[in-house]
C-alpha cells in the first residue's frame, strides 16, 4: 500500500515561507504559535461537561456579555503564547477593554482576535471557533482590514479546522487527532458565484428597514433556504464552502451592528474576498473602514458574488421589479 503525501500546517507554512526571499521565518512562527493555541482550545472544548470549565466567570466584557470560563481560558491562553513567541508588539482581545502592547518585544505584528467566538453556544454543544487578524506593525495599532497580512479562524466542530488566508488565496486543514496534526484537506477553497441559501437570525424580522424587508421576501419567494447557526464561524464556515449569503444587519438593540470590526468582520470579510467572494457594511467594503477603536461594531454581509451584488441592488432600490 503506497503512503498517501498529506501536507501539515507546518509543512504548508514552511512552503509560503520559501516563496518569500527575505522571510525571516517570524510569520511561520507567530502562525504555528496560533495552532499550537488552537489544538490545546481544542482539547479543552472536547472535554467540556467533564470538566469544571463551564459556567461563569462573573467578569463582564467591553459590550456587556458575560464571560464564559472557556473565553477566559481560551484569551489568557492566546495572550501568553503570543507574548511568548516574541513575534507581536501588540495584541488586541475581543475579552480585553484595551490593546495590550509590548514595548519591550522586537516583534514585527499586530494580532487581533475572538478567542471564543460564539462560546455561549458551547454548553449545547454547538460548533465555535477562534477568529485571528494578522497586521504589521506600524505607525498606529488601528488598522484598515485592507492592511491584513493574514487571516484565519479555527472551527471547533465535529472535526477541529484551521482555515486561512496569507493574501494567496485560501486554505483549509483539518485536525488529525491521532497524529496532532492540521492536514492540508480543503487547498485553494473557492466560494460558488451563486447560491440561494441565506444566513439571517430572523427574529429580528420586525427590526428591519423596508429594503431588507423588500429583500427577504424577495428570495423566500424564490424557495432561498435559511441556514443560521448563531455561531459566525460556523455560519462563515458553511457559507465559504456551500456558498449564500450571511447578513448581520443593524438592528433596534444594536443600531451600529454586532459584530465587531477588528475581531470579526475584517477577517472574515478578507479570508471570503481572497475565496472570490464579496463583503459589505453600509454601502462599502469593511476592509475599506477606518477603524475608529478597536471595539468597532458594524453591519455585515458577506458571501457569493452574485449573492451580494442582489443583496446591494435592493438596499439601493436598484433591484428589478
Ligand atoms: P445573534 C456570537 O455571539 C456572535 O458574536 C457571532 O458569533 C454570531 O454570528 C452572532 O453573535 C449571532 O448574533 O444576534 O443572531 O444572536
Amino acid at each position: 500500500m503506497s503512503f498517501q503525501k498529506v501536507t501539515t500546517l507546518t509543512e504548508f507554512l514552511l512552503k509560503e515561507e520559501q516563496r518569500f526571499q527575505n522571510a525571516s521565518g517570524s510569520f511561520t512562527i507567530l502562525m504555528t504559535q496560533i495552532e499550537n493555541a488552537s489544538k490545546i482550545i481544542a482539547s479543552h472544548i472536547k472535554k467540556t461537561g467533564l470538566v469544571d470549565i463551564l459556567g461563569y466567570t462573573g467578569a463582564v466584557n467591553t459590550y456587556g456579555e458575560e464571560v464564559k470560563k472557556l473565553d477566559e481560558f481560551s484569551n489568557n491562553l492566546l495572550i501568553d503564547i503570543l507574548r511568548e513567541s516574541g513575534q507581536v508588539c501588540a495584541i488586541a482581545s475581543e475579552e480585553l477593554d484595551e490593546p495590550l502592547v509590548l514595548p519591550d518585544s522586537t516583534g514585527e505584528y499586530i494580532v487581533c482576535f475572538d478567542p471564543l467566538d460564539g462560546s455561549s453556544n458551547v454548553e449545547v454543544n454547538v460548533t465555535i471557533g477562534t477568529i485571528f487578524s494578522i497586521y504589521r506593525k506600524g505607525s498606529t495599532l488601528l488598522q484598515a482590514g485592507r492592511s491584513q497580512v493574514a487571516a484565519g479562524y479555527i472551527l471547533y466542530g465535529s472535526s477541529v479546522m484551521f482555515v486561512y488566508t496569507s493574501g494567496q488565496g485560501v486554505n483549509g486543514f483539518t485536525l488529525d487527532p491521532s497524529i496532532g496534526s492540521f492536514l492540508l484537506s480543503h487547498p485553494n477553497l473557492h466560494i460558488p458565484e451563486k447560491q440561494p441559501i441565506y444566513s439571517i437570525n430572523e427574529g429580528y424580522f420586525y427590526e428591519l428597514d423596508e429594503n431588507h424587508v423588500r429583500y427577504l421576501e424577495t428570495i423566500k419567494k424564490e424557495s432561498y433556504h435559511l441556514r443560521y447557526v448563531g455561531s459566525m464561524v460556523a455560519d462563515i464556515h458553511r457559507t465559504l464552502i456551500k456558498g449564500g449569503i450571511f447578513i448581520h444587519p443593524k438592528t433596534l438593540k444594536n443600531p451600529k451592528g454586532k459584530l465587531r470590526l477588528m475581531y470579526e468582520v475584517n477577517p472574515m470579510s478578507f479570508i471570503l474576498e481572497q475565496a472570490g467572494g464579496l463583503a459589505y457594511s453600509e454601502g462599502k467594503n469593511p476592509l475599506t473602514v477606518v477603524p475608529n477603536t478597536f471595539s468597532q461594531t458594524v453591519p455585515f454581509v458577506a458571501g457569493c458574488k452574485g449573492e451580494v451584488e442582489k443583496y446591494q441592488k435592493f438596499m439601493e432600490n436598484k433591484e428589478e421589479k
